[in-house]
């Protein structure tokens, strides 16, 4: 098996739970046009595009508009998300997180960011470990939504690695699904009942070290 040299690292669910505040700001949308949208759906949103996430939710209440007004919903439910994420701090980051970044990087390898979020460089830097990713993905460099693997196809170019040497950490079904699609293995992270295809799953990144992710202990499906 090849050595991983490259560990690439979904956002929202995986560094962080942005989640909560996508919630928070879909939901407020859907009460302005009534369309009832419940923590349940918003786990369909997870992983996916702004604009296919309004999608969803106004497929949800039957609602049809114009392209011109979807992107002024869209842009609403930025404005609110913004208020939300502009006042994360440090703190914000899932545990043993950071510490896994800074052991990656003083074993030699490389790290990068994978995220759909057009949002991910405010939340990294309001986080304050923008300096601990060699290379960073975020929603404006990418045209495919998970589960196409352009995002981390993108993110191993940036590292100049293969897929092989890589491995992806991620939240929702989409990304793992995504990273299997870029020929990569994959750690699902977290206790969703989603992650039954990823090659190994954490709970979180407390105590979290690389080497237990070796081909001769891939979880079996
Ligand atoms: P934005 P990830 C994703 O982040 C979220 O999981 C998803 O819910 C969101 O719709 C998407 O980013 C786009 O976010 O509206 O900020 O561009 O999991 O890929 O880090
Ligand atoms: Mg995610």
């Amino acid at each position: 098996m090849e050595e991983i040299k490259g560990v690439i690292f979904d956002l929202d669910g995986v560094i962080c739970d942005t989640a909560k505040y996508h919630f928070l700001a879909w939901e407020k949308l859907a009460g302005i046009l009534g369309v009832p949208f419940t923590e349940a759906d918003n786990e369909r949103l997870k992983g996916v595009s702004r604009e296919e996430s309004l999608n969803i939710l106004l497929k949800i209440g039957h609602v049809t508009a114009a392209d011109s007004r979807k992107k002024e919903w869209a842009e609403m439910k930025n404005g609110w998300y913004l208020e939300y994420i502009t006042k994360m701090t440090e703190e914000d980051i899932l545990p043993g997180a950071k510490e896994f970044l800074v052991r990656l990087r003083r074993e030699g390898r490389k790290t990068a960011l994978a995220s759909a979020s057009k949002n991910a460089g405010i939340i990294i830097d309001r986080l304050g470990i923008r300096e601990l990713f060699d290379y960073i993905v975020d929603g404006t460099m990418i045209s495919r939504a998970k589960p196409d693997p352009e995002v981390f196809l993108a993110a191993a170019g940036g590292l100049k690695l293969r897929a092989e040497e890589c491995i992806v950490f991620e939240d929702a079904k989409a990304g793992v699904e995504a990273a299997h699609n870029a020929g990569m293995r994959c750690v699902g992270v977290g206790d969703s009942d989603q992650l039954e295809a990823a090659d190994f799953r954490i709970k979180d990144f407390t105590d979290c070290r690389i080497k237990e992710f070796r081909e001769e202990d891939r979880m079996e499906a």
